[in-house]
This record gives structure tokens, C-alpha cells and sequence, in this order.
């Protein structure tokens, strides 16, 4: 935590959560739990999303409680010289008040002693369901408590609610701090595809052998270079057939001359994600089958992007993408009209399956697939069939058409083993999407020159 960090945004969110927990309501918050990896080793701390997004503070073992006047208590880890040394610098709670800007800050050793009083009279609590392991076990232990003093004339909570279901609305339209970070995000991840796209070609042309962790470690290079805590998730970095292998990762295959390479890899950038995916030739020169399969799902891209605006589903991306999918697939011979039938046959019958099967966009933000329901909240709340989220200003989608062409014999041969998606990041404007992620450019003539 440094002496730059300024609290207001945090508090403002907070302040807009408090508003919403109902009278006398009270929300708890925990942050994520270290993870072992293996004996005494743990994972790379990585803080939980929802409490980061209202207190910024990124220190394992914190709670943070608000109630519905807008009062804020933090329990956090105690200041603490020897675990310091071995371990960092702990804000601690006497300084937690003034930086994070919390009414109350308290010591987490406290917690099983204070909790319970913050419950009492309190006819609604708030936590977020089936995140944190534990939890509820914990918290049925603070309402023991409350409850045996019921005699007293202490109330105890007697509604329980899902604190996600408020922040996730929050959380799905960014505000001008979140844009800010995600452009960042997205601009390192750009070039750190750039920087792999590059160190591929010149090898292949030198004739060096390379392999899949190779371009992995450029990534990793680029984004740590450029202030990234680490990648969004997992890079896949798939060569050849490997790209027919939806959640593969970098790994040990040699990337050969003559194939294509599909990077799907994203920073993380003061915990926002990046997220995009390109495919290119290994040699920096796309083959005719290659490019003939490359320009389908480009052009399927636009479709989706030119379709992504305020007032749009989120399904119209997905559906704009598809049918130009199924238009491609059909004029080259991937699927046959004399069996087959028209584009709209294809839809129906759902024949491009074995060649896109993932949906085309998911939220992103903190979490690469971020929090927020897909279908419109009142639409849930009614017995109809849920209907499909309207999009608005300020939401982050990623805008991913792919097609994958596992060997068959009824496919033209030229096309497979091919996996192509191309994915980039889109902000939702008023009247169109503005991309966060096209420094690294989708055009394959560009694409060309850029590795040439
Ligand atoms: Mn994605």
C-alpha cells in the first residue's frame, strides 16, 4: 500500500452498497484466503475481487463490514515485527481508519469477539453466497452467539442474502477508474501479443527451434515489464492442432514452420484483466487456406463488433458472429449445402456446432470471466423464460469468434487442424463499442507486416 493511494473511489462504492442493504441491514466481506500450492509454499496471493472493489486494500486475512447508515469496520492483520520481516509490511488496523478511509479498524484476531456484537438488532445480513469456504460455517457461529442473548431482548438477523447479487450489478458498468485501469490492461496485453507475433516469425525465418513456452515466456516478459502483477489467467499458447484444444496452455510443443499459432493471453493490471486472443502464421505469411479460413472469422468479428452498443442484447454479438461463421463455413466446404442447406438451415440444425461451440463474449473486469448475470435481473425475477441481458454504457465484453477444424472425412484436408479465434476487449458506448485491445491489430495483412 503506498502513500499515493487515495481511498475516495472506495468509499463512494462503499457509500453506494451501504444505500442499498435495506434498513439496518449489515454486509460482511472477506477477502480470499492464501492457498497452499505444495508443502510449506503457497500461491502467489491474489486478494478477492468484490472486497478489492470496495476498499483497494490487497493484504490477506481482512474483513470488511458495512452497514446500512454507511458506517465501515475493517478487521485486518495486526501490526506484528516478526511476522514483517518474514512475511511484508502490514498496514494494521491504527492505520487503516486513515488510509483506506473506514470508520473502525480492528485487529482480525478480534473478530470472533467483535462480530457478533456488529449483528445484534440487526434484521438482515448480507454475505456473498458460496465464494468463500467456510464462511457460512462461521457465521452460523456469530449468530449462535446473538442468539443466546435473544432473551435479553437482542434481536438476531433473520434474513440471509447474497451480497454478490448488489455488487455484481455494481461491478458490470465500469466507472471512469475501472476504464482507466482496463485500458492500461489492455494495452499491455496488445503489445506483449506483438512481442511474441515477433520473436515467433524471426525464429522461424532464422531457423532456431522454439517451442510454445517460449512465446509464453515473451508474454510474461512484456507484462511484467510494464507494471503487470501477473497474467489474467493461464496464456494458451497453442501451436498447430493444439489450437483444436479450447483450454489448452503454453506448453512443450515445437512450433513449426507453415503453421498457424493461437496466443490467448491477458495481463493483470492493479487487478483489472486484459484478454485477447489473436492467430497468426508461424512464419509471419498467412497460406491460402489459411487466410481463407483467417478472413471468415475476421469477418465474423466485425459483424459482432459492429452489433455491440447501448440498447443491444448481449446475445446480437453472438448471433451476428454466427452467421457469418456459418456463411464461411458453407462457402468453403466445411459444411456442405447439398446436405446441410442454407445458412439459416445451419443455424437451426445447429451443423456448425463441431466447429464453434463456445458462446462469443463473456463479461470482463477484475475476473476475466467477471460477475454479473447474463440475463436481466427482472426477467429472473418473473416465472418467464429469463431474457437476455441489455447492454449499456460502461459494460466490458470480450468479442471472441473462433473455428476449429478437427480432421474428418467429410472436411476438405487443406483446413485441418486448424484453430482460429480472434478475441479483443469492448467497452460499451452509447451508439457503437470502442475495442480497449487493437494495438495488436487483427488484420492479416497487417498481421503480415508486422512480423515481416
Ligand atoms: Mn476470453
Amino acid at each position: 500500500m503506498t502513500s499515493k493511494f487515495d481511498h475516495t473511489v472506495y468509499t463512494l462504492r462503499r457509500a453506494r452498497l451501504a444505500s442499498q442493504l435495506g434498513a439496518q441491514g449489515v454486509a460482511i466481506i472477506p477477502t480470499a484466503p492464501e492457498q497452499q500450492r505444495n508443502r510449506d509454499s503457497n500461491f502467489l496471493y491474489r486478494h478477492d475481487s468484490y472486497f478489492y472493489y470496495l476498499t483497494g486494500f490487497t493484504e490477506p486475512n481482512a474483513t470488511l463490514i458495512i452497514f446500512a447508515d454507511g458506517r465501515t469496520v475493517l478487521f485486518c492483520q495486526p501490526k506484528d515485527v516478526e511476522r514483517e520481516i518474514w512475511d511484508g509490511y502490514r498496514l494494521g488496523p491504527e492505520s487503516a481508519v486513515q488510509v483506506l478511509g473506514v470508520t473502525n479498524a480492528y485487529s482480525n484476531v478480534l473478530i470472533d469477539t467483535e462480530m457478533p456484537k456488529f449483528l445484534e438488532n440487526i434484521p438482515t445480513l448480507w454475505y456473498p453466497f458460496s465464494i468463500h469456504k467456510g464462511l457460512s460455517v462461521q457465521i452460523d457461529n456469530w449468530l449462535t452467539v446473538v442468539q443466546s442473548k435473544v432473551r435479553s431482548g437482542v434481536s438476531a438477523p433473520h434474513r440471509l442474502n447474497d451480497v454478490c447479487s448488489l455488487i455484481d450489478e455494481m461491478r458490470l458498468i465500469k466507472d471512469s477508474h475501472e476504464i482507466e485501469l482496463m485500458r492500461t490492461a489492455g494495452r499491455i496485453s496488445a503489445n506483449a501479443h506483438i512481442r511474441a507475433m515477433q520473436f515467433c516469425s524471426t525464429n522461424i525465418r532464422n531457423k532456431n527451434q522454439i517451442f510454445e513456452y517460449h512465446l509464453d515466456a515473451e508474454l510474461l516478459y512484456e507484462f511484467r515489464r510494464c507494471g503487470s502483477e501477473f497474467p489474467a489467467y493461464s496464456s494458451i499458447v497453442a501451436s498447430g492442432s493444439n489450437a483444436c484444444v479450447l483450454h489448452y496452455r503454453a506448453d512443450k510443443a515445437s512450433i513449426n514452420d507453415g503453421e498457424l499459432v493461437l496466443i490467448d493471453a491477458g495481463c493483470e493490471y492493479s487487478s483489472y484483466a486484459g484478454d485477447i486472443t489473436r492467430t497468426f502464421p508461424a512464419n509471419g505469411r498467412f497460406s491460402r487456406a489459411q487466410r481463407a479460413l483467417y478472413d471468415v472469422v475476421l469477418e465474423s468479428q466485425y459483424a459482432a463488433v459492429s452489433s455491440t452498443r447501448s440498447g443491444a442484447l448481449f446475445t446480437d454479438p453472438h448471433n451476428a458472429a454466427l452467421r457469418v461463421l456459418c456463411k464461411g463455413l458453407l462457402d468453403l466446404g466445411i459444411l456442405k449445402a447439398d446436405k446441410c442447406g442454407s445458412v439459416d438451415d445451419v443455424i437451426a440444425n445447429k451443423d456448425y456446432f463441431p466447429f464453434y461451440m463456445h458462446r462469443t463474449s463473456h463479461w470482463l473486469g477484475m475476473d476475466v470471466h467477471d460477475c454479473g448475470a447474463y440475463s436481466e435481473p427482472n426477467s429472473l425475477a418473473q416465472n418467464s423464460a429469463p431474457s437476455p441481458r441489455v447492454l449499456r454504457t460502461g459494460m466490458v465484453l470480450t468479442i471472441e469468434p473462433g473455428l476449429y477444424i478437427r480432421p474428418s472425412a467429410d472436411v476438405p484436408v487443406e483446413y485441418h487442424n486448424m484453430g482460429i479465434r480472434i478475441e479483443d476487449d469492448a467497452l460499451v458506448g452509447d451508439s457503437a463499442c470502442e475495442l480497449l485491445t487493437r494495438d495488436v491489430p487483427v488484420d492479416p495483412i497487417e498481421i503480415e507486416n508486422l512480423m515481416n
